[in-house]
């Protein structure tokens, strides 16, 4: 089976791009190992601080964003790492050529029901400076925790999907990934339905009408709680993942976070065949006004994010 380093050989010449993804396939496979013992290590508790976002930080937030911290700190390619749990950007090498903005462990609230969490990441030209639309992308990949680990990983061709072995080499599992156009199955937290605004709910009631609506056909619903569990799934077999502005998350701009969850995530979707929106325009489309604002992310099946956007080209 094909292995990372030799995919990359196919997916770009410049060797120092693809080292910053070994660089981040590294890290994740050395969290997969500290994830996998963390109940027993007693990890999974708060680490009693507060992140940029005003959440409280669990110990598995701090020893990621460490993790990957030292990964990238050994790679002097890599010039700043914008992360989740910090609050401003960090310099890490003078002469480094990449940005890598990262989400270490998204989803943590999630480790202590052992539910499948990630590492999310985007990499940018340290050019462009640190407010780049997500189209400036020179690759995006994230680490999904589960019964098996999985990189997913996407330069500018396909995104392909590779998996842990047990002596820590990632293998080649699915050469390009595609999301089937259509779909039957949406994700979105329904317990916020009094905060949608009159798109999401049309759309949803739409899709929970099934044939008996203007869909025509029946739908399913999953909400994991764990951005990269639902994306993956949705990767995988289709489906569509809601996280829109609504009127509780609108003075903040949303809920997800740009650099490093809605752009690596609209970058290997729209990868895999598959469409992604805040709603008013295609993610990659936004121009960033800072490391850590958020956006609306509505991302998926081709089919049912465009009929999404005709919900909000009505209301
Ligand atoms: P809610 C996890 O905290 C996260 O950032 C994403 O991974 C996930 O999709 C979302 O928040 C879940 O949000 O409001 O359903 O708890």
């Amino acid at each position: 089976m094909t292995e990372l380093a030799q995919w990359l050989t196919t997916q770009t010449s410049d060797q120092a791009l693809a080292g910053a993804i070994l660089s981040m396939a590294a890290a994740g496979a050395e969290l997969a190992a500290v994830l996998r013992q963390a109940p027993i290590a007693g990890q999974t508790g708060l680490a009693g601080s507060e992140n940029v976002q005003g959440e409280a930080q669990k110990a598995l937030d701090v020893i990621s964003n460490d993790i990957v911290l030292n990964h990238l700190r050994a790679n002097p390619a890599i010039s700043i790492l914008i992360s989740e749990e910090l609050d401003e950007a960090v310099h890490l090498s003078s002469q480094g050529a990449f940005i890598v903005a990262t989400d270490p462990l998204d989803g943590s609230s999630n480790l202590d029901v052992n539910v499948t969490v990630g590492t999310i990441f985007s990499i940018l030209a340290k050019a462009g400076g640190l407010l780049q639309k997500g189209t400036a992308q020179l690759a995006a990949g994230y680490v999904a925790y589960g019964p098996a680990t999985s990189l997913v990983v996407r330069v500018t061709g396909d995104t392909s999907v590779f998996t842990l072995d047990d002596k820590g080499a990632w293998l080649l599992t699915v050469a390009a990934a595609k999301v089937p156009t259509a779909s039957g199955e949406f994700a979105i937290n329904t317990a916020r339905e009094r905060f949608w605004d009159e798109a999401t709910t049309g759309y949803v009631q739409e899709s929970v009408a099934g044939e008996t609506g203007p869909a025509g056909k029946r739908y399913n619903m999953r909400w994991v709680g764990s951005m990269v569990a639902d994306i993956h799934r949705i990767l995988m077999r289709g489906g569509i993942f809601l996280y829109p502005l609504d009127s509780e998350t609108v003075s903040k701009g949303g809920r997800l976070r740009l650099l490093y969850e809605a752009n690596p995530m609209a970058w290997l979707v729209e990868g895999a065949g598959g469409r992604s929106t805040t709603g008013h325009e295609g993610i990659l489309d936004v121009t960033p006004t800072g490391i850590h604002q958020r956006v609306p992310v509505i991302l998926g099946s081709a089919d049912e994010v465009r009929r999404v956007e005709d919900w909000y080209a009505r209301s």
